[in-house]
């Protein structure tokens, strides 16, 4: 079964839900490792007073016992602290869509002038829900030594120029979660609360640029045999479909297309000292310009994605807009929200970024255990280590 998961849930309802579906039994459930993930989404600085209400925490309705997945369908439920959706006083209607949310396209599409129908699923509140699905593909991926690393590039203008590696994205971690912004770089931090704070005066909000890199992927997950199944492809998707993304890119990105191949492409070279304790199974290289992807399928150097999340669309000034009913031209509608959302949008990205890696881990090696599913992984680690391999290993 693939390793798939759905959410539901609406931002003032009852609860948010996931269930992930295609974990092998015997993964070890890190319920505090996911509520950290969660109580990172609801931070940084920018944002706004629902945070101060909410209080995220997973509560496992289905699939685990005793701390361990059973091979069912896992389960989540996120509580709504601040549910009020059928209260028509507390969430009255919105007829004033908002440039750039859901508002205009959603109720034209289910046939309402009621914004409020819409803007309740499309909120960005069901990022918690990714989020906790993707912390807990992290508990098999780290099974596999692989761990994910988000942080915040840039807010508007200001951005760090750091580069994470294998060798120092745990002291950056340190960094970033020093940061009011998550940016692993001290002075632009200082820089992004500025620029936040200024937005906040001018009751206007900013974007910016989050990065997710996933350090431990072994070779050869993804497929070059069926578009559907890159890896390169799927963390597209995946990183596309989070609220308020407008861009996706891997590595260098755009750069690509401004520059020739002989500066683009990154050489492959062999260091056998690093054959049997590298996932890059020796293989190594001195740039990482493809963001850790060739031909769909994840090269042994880490995953690099990228994202650029647009400004919050609900605006303290308003934008010109009209109401739905009698057409006449209005400002936007405001309603409490936040200035800025890039740092936990940093959280969402890394952590849906990282689910993507655990499912084409799970399409290559399959098994409805983590033993089985570890020992797959062995033997196929084994074997490439021994390319070219003889006659009699290939018939064995
Ligand atoms: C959102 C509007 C705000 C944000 C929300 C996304 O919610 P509220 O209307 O309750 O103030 O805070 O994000 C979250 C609640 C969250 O947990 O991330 C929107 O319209 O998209």
């Amino acid at each position: 079964m693939p390793l798939e998961y759905q959410t539901a849930g609406e931002s003032h309802g009852p609860s948010l839900v996931v269930t992930v579906t295609g974990l092998p039994a015997g993964v070890p459930i890190d319920e505090a490792f996911i509520n950290a993930e969660l109580a990172r989404r609801q931070g940084g600085y920018g944002r706004g007073g629902r945070q101060n209400i909410e209080e995220d925490k997973a509560e496992f309705v289905t699939g685990v016992r005793r701390g361990l997945t059973i091979g069912a369908p896992v389960t989540m439920l996120i509580r709504n602290r601040d549910s009020r959706l059928d209260d028509l006083v507390k969430t009255p209607p919105v007829f004033r869509p908002r440039p750039g949310h859901a508002d205009l396209a959603g109720s034209i599409k289910f046939l309402t002038t009621d914004c409020r129908e819409v803007l309740e699923r499309a909120s960005a509140r069901e990022t918690a829900a990714r989020v906790a699905a993707g912390a807990l593909a992290r508990c098999l991926l780290r099974e596999f030594e692989i761990e994910a690393f988000g942080f915040v590039r840039s807010i508007l203008t200001a951005q760090t120029q750091v580069e994470a590696t294998a060798a120092n994205w745990t002291a950056l971690r340190t960094l970033r979660d020093a940061s009011e912004t998550y940016c692993p770089d001290a002075e632009v931090t200082q820089r992004q609360v500025k620029v936040i704070h200024e937005a906040k005066l001018a009751k206007d909000t900013v974007g910016g640029l989050v990065e997710a890199h996933i350090f431990g992927c072994p070779p050869g997950l993804g497929t070059c045999a069926d578009w559907r199944d890159k890896l390169d492809a799927r963390l597209a998707y995946a990183v596309m479909g989070i609220q308020a993304i407008k861009s996706v890119e891997m590595g260098l990105g755009k750069e690509v297309a401004s520059l020739p191949g002989s500066r683009v492409h990154d050489a492959i070279y062999f260091d056998a000292a690093k054959r049997d304790n590298s996932p890059d199974l020796g293989f190594t290289r001195k740039t990482n310009n493809a963001g850790g992807t060739e031909g769909g399928m994840s090269n042994g150097q880490p995953i690099v994605v990228r994202a650029a999340m647009k400004p919050i669309a609900t605006l303290g000034q308003g934008m010109p807009s009209v109401d739905l009913n009698t057409k006449a031209a209005q400002q936007s509608q405001y309603e409490r929200s936040d200035i800025c959302a890039v740092s936990a949008a940093s959280v969402v990205v890394e952590n849906v970024a990282a689910f993507e890696v655990a499912r084409v881990l799970r399409d290559k090696f399959a098994g409805d255990s983590l033993v089985e599913v570890r020992g797959q992984f062995q033997t196929y680690m084994r074997l490439a280590r021994l390319l070219p391999l003889d006659e009699g290993v290939r018939m064995a």
